[in-house]
């Protein structure tokens, strides 16, 4: 990839913890770029391309001083994270304090002044570097919970730009918002932005409950706005979807539906096949559904051999210490199942922790009958959404907690409290037996609505509220 020199100017800025590349380091103590793509990149490149657009953000390895580059036409401006950064804005205040605090505490989330410090400060960083990019007048769209004090922080560096803000996980109920020590300047940080995104409309009307105690702000237009010093905020749901056609089209490809039939073969040729894909995170309840096919087995309403369960779990943020209680726990409980109920050669669960390659995971999605998604609290949860629209021959079944943003458009799923335990093991019985008619008409609802509402269609939304023109030439 080569270097720009005169980078910056950008019309059109996405900001993000991380950028859409990884540095890796290799053996040999050299660097080099790898592509790290995602939902994200993949519905914002053609836009940031048409605009002569700019990503910053962190390129994934402390202490890294990398120049901006310039890839397929699109910028790239890393922002230089210390690995004491990393371990207080990022391990620390980001995902030990916000992630808990925000997924209804469901591990105690650890406030310390210092790691507060530290987000304050990477905060600060990324508003000089995104001050430095964006032109006069710039529209810049900044992602998620680790840089929620970057639009007021920008803002005051840059009150010409339009700023937009979009929150990937939930915003938590206002009461358990309160107990965060620094709860005004998080609410004054996200007032900075013209508008304020969320997945659904409960977060939204939380975030302004709190506007208005927390910051002062007033009621706007309607209830979708408010005024901070006379000046609006908008606030609204856009809830993220994925790029539906590319992967229904995946799924459909001779590789995959071959790869599909392999891994069947590869179990045995079961009757019933229970799937899970989640990074392993302690909200995506993997214990709660471990535990109900378990209780199946207990019960003697299902038998290990016909009917056998795979969980996918991506590593992730391994050096946080509830995610390495979490990993042993699960471990165990797996051990657990397959000691009492596995033959040789015949596991009852088969648990992978790596990350695949999306065709592979396509392929897993094609092969599963029942689909376990069942966190205890989700933004959305891309992979129910996934999962549906893999299923182009309107098979399968989604076992589908409540308490993911998803459940309010995916109606048609198997709908589960995953606090619940009986009600999952019951549900997941019930979609174990499903009368296959029953399970085509959900799937074709689901389907409907995955194959309508597209990643690319959640990001103009988001655009055009937030007023952004399209690019000249565009056809929308
Ligand atoms: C956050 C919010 C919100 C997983 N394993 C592999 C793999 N994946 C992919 C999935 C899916 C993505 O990772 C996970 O997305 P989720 O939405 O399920 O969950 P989070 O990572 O927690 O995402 C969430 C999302 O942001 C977007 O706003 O929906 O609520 O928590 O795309 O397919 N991909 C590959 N190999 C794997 O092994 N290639």
């Amino acid at each position: 990839m080569p270097t720009g020199d005169a980078l910056s100017d950008a019309e059109f800025v996405v900001v993000a913890n991380r950028l859409p590349v990884d540095l890796e380091k290799l053996p040999d103590g050299t660097q080099r770029w790898k592509r790290s793509p995602g939902g994200l990149v993949t519905a914002l490149e053609p836009m940031l391309r048409s605009r002569e657009g700019a990503w910053v953000g962190w390129p994934g390895l402390p202490d890294a001083d990398v120049e901006p580059l310039v890839e397929d036409g699109l910028q790239l401006h890393p922002v230089r994270l210390s690995a004491q950064d990393v371990e207080e804005y990022y391990e620390g205040f980001s995902n030990a304090t916000l992630w808990p605090l925000y997924h209804d505490v469901v591990e105690r989330p650890a406030f310390h002044r210092h790691w507060w410090q530290s987000y304050v400060r990477v905060n600060q960083r990324f508003a000089e570097v995104v001050a430095e990019v964006a032109a006069k007048g710039a529209t810049v769209w900044i992602q998620d919970y680790q840089l929620q004090l970057l639009p007021a922080a920008l803002r005051e560096l840059r009150p010409d730009l339009r700023i937009g803000f979009f929150l990937h996980i939930p915003f938590p109920p206002t009461e358990l918002f309160m107990q965060l020590p620094w709860r005004t300047r998080i609410v004054e940080g996200l007032l900075g932005a013209d508008l304020v995104g969320f997945h659904t409309p409960g977060g939204a009307r939380n975030f302004r409950w709190l506007a208005t105690r927390l910051a002062g702000a007033s009621p706007g237009q309607g209830r979708t706005e408010v005024l901070v010093d006379g000046r609006p905020v908008k606030l609204g749901a856009y809830p993220i979807s994925i790029d539906s056609s590319n992967l229904d089209r995946l799924s459909r490809t001779p590789e995959v539906l071959e790869r599909a039939k392999q891994i069947r073969a590869d179990l045995g040729d079961p009757e019933r096949v229970v799937l899970g894909v989640d990074r392993l995170d302690y909200t995506k309840g993997i214990d709660v559904r471990l535990r109900a096919f378990e209780e199946l087995l207990v019960e003697g309403r299902i038998d290990s051999e016909d009917t056998v369960m795979i969980q996918l779990a991506t590593p992730s943020r391994e050096r946080v210490e509830h995610y390495q209680k979490m990993r042993n726990d699960i471990e165990q409980s797996v051990g657990r199942i397959n000691g009492e109920y596995a033959r040789v050669g015949h596991p009852a669960v088969h648990y992978l922790h790596q990350a695949l390659p999306r065709e592979e995971l396509a392929a897993f999605f094609v092969a599963a009958d029942v689909m376990l998604v069942t966190p205890l609290r989700d933004g959305m949860n891309l992979v129910a959404k996934e999962y549906v629209a893999c299923r182009h021959d309107n098979g399968g079944v989604l076992v589908l907690s409540e308490f993911a943003g998803a459940a309010i458009e995916l109606k048609d799923a198997i709908l589960v409290n995953p606090h619940d335990t009986d009600g999952v093991k019951n549900a997941l019985f019930a979609a174990l037996t499903l009368a296959p008619d029953e399970g085509k008409r959900r799937m074709r609802a689901m389907r409907r609505q995955v194959m309508g509402h597209d990643v690319d269609r959640w990001a103009r939304s988001f655009l055009d509220a937030l007023g952004l023109p399209p690019p000249d030439g565009a056809d929308s």
